[in-house]
């Protein structure tokens, strides 16, 4: 048999090539202040890409942050430059249906910056889906679910208007899943608030916390055993080190969950190694793009580890790509928090992301299967049309 790979119809084809690559800031308000121990969001940021190929497709991308540059090292403006200056001239003229070989040579010439590659491989991974006239769903393997549980995240900083969110939610059955944010006030403040909240919904709302790793580890031991007394699930990363949540695991009826220390295959591999973590929160981004997130994904799986859908409460573009790839996973035993979108006042798609029954269904249309409302952006830009009325 020749083994040899002969040029077929396919590969003398015509080659579509990445022609130019524009950046957009967005900023959008929120429906309330949404209050995390590093830091109070009042609006949302998202960056957007588009890359414009040859055979007139355009990709779509998002990049976003929480606070700027409050939770890690890359913000929506330094996206935007990072793109700008660097992404764009090593990808134009490239073949823009080879997104695995462009992503690489990226990566080549761009050490860090794995919000920036999500954004930009999310852009390829749409354009190409649009190209076949495929969802990115199966692009990416071939999705196993149309729907997926999304969790809602109350972090008003009041115990009462957090129950009357939630008591909202489950009428209008978009959540039943709560993930509080705790870690800004004093652990027993913290413990009395998430007893509260958990008292009121009973059996009919599940009960997660995020920390974002206010804690030492000396408080998390305690602070984890009395959320466990209080009939919370499960903590995520409630330390900033991997190796103190490795020492915590196991340790209290609670599962624990990485979340900031995840930061792509490397150190989920590490993580793993030591079982240092019941579940991982998976987030396009941190992961440094999709690829990246299902490597992460199947070293869980491999190890024994929960899955959980996460979001770096991204806008519409994102929330869909995550959707596509979260699809795809052979096991997401914790849901998802893909809920970004409902946190912002302003609905940036034509039509929007379809939230029903306590689940998001993922698009079914090419690529992301989204369109953007383009006055809507236009007039969200920052320096856009917002700023002359
Ligand atoms: C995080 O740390 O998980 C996800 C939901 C939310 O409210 O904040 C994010 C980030
Ligand atoms: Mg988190």
């Amino acid at each position: 048999m020749n083994t040899t790979f002969a040029p077929t119809a396919q590969t003398t084809a015509y080659v579509p090539v990445v022609e130019r690559v524009e950046t957009l800031i967005v900023d959008l308000p929120t429906i309330r202040p949404h209050k995390l121990s590093v830091v109070t969001m009042n609006g949302q940021t998202l960056m957007l890409v588009k890359v414009y190929c040859s055979d007139g497709v355009v990709g779509i991308g998002e990049g976003a942050t929480i606070g700027g540059l409050a939770y890690g090292g890359e913000s929506p403006e330094t996206m935007k430059v990072a793109i700008d200056s660097y992404f764009a001239p090593v990808m134009i003229g490239q073949n823009a249906a080879r997104v695995q070989a462009l992503m690489a040579r990226i990566g080549k010439m761009v050490k860090e910056n794995r919000f920036a590659k999500s954004a930009v491989e999310t852009a390829l991974l749409d354009a190409q889906g649009k190209r076949l006239g495929l969802p990115v769903s199966e692009l990416l393997g071939g999705r196993r679910r149309d729907r997926l549980a999304v969790a809602w995240t109350l972090a008003s900083g009041d115990t009462a208007k957090d129950i009357a969110e939630a008591e909202k939610m489950l009428d209008l059955r978009r959540h039943r899943i709560f993930k509080l944010k705790i870690g800004a006030k004093s652990i027993r403040e913290d413990i009395a608030h998430v007893a509260a909240i958990k008292r009121a919904l009973g059996d009919r709302g599940a009960v997660r916390v995020d920390v974002n790793m206010a804690w030492s580890e000396t408080e998390a031991a305690f602070g984890m055993a009395a959320l466990a007394d209080v009939g919370c699930e499960l903590v995520e990363q409630p330390v900033s080190s991997a190796a103190a949540l490795a020492r915590l695991v196991r340790r209290f009826p609670v599962a624990l969950m990485a979340d900031e220390s995840l930061t792509g295959p490397e150190s989920a591999f590490e993580i793993a190694r030591v079982q240092g973590a019941d579940v991982f929160a998976i987030k396009i981004e941190q992961s440094g793009g999709l690829f990246n997130a299902q490597r992460v994904a199947t070293i869980a799986d491999a190890a024994g580890i929960g899955l959980y859908g996460g979001t770096m409460l991204e806008g519409a573009v994102s929330t869909a790509a995550s959707a596509h790839l979260f699809a795809t996973f052979a096991n997401l035993q914790w849901g998802t928090e893909l809920f970004g979108p409902l946190l912002l006042t302003e609905e940036i798609l034509k039509t929007p992301l379809d939230y029903s029954d306590f689940e998001l269904t993922v698009p079914t249309g090419p690529g992301l299967g989204i369109e953007l409302d383009e006055e809507r952006v236009a007039f969200f830009a920052r320096d856009g049309l917002k700023k002359t009325r």
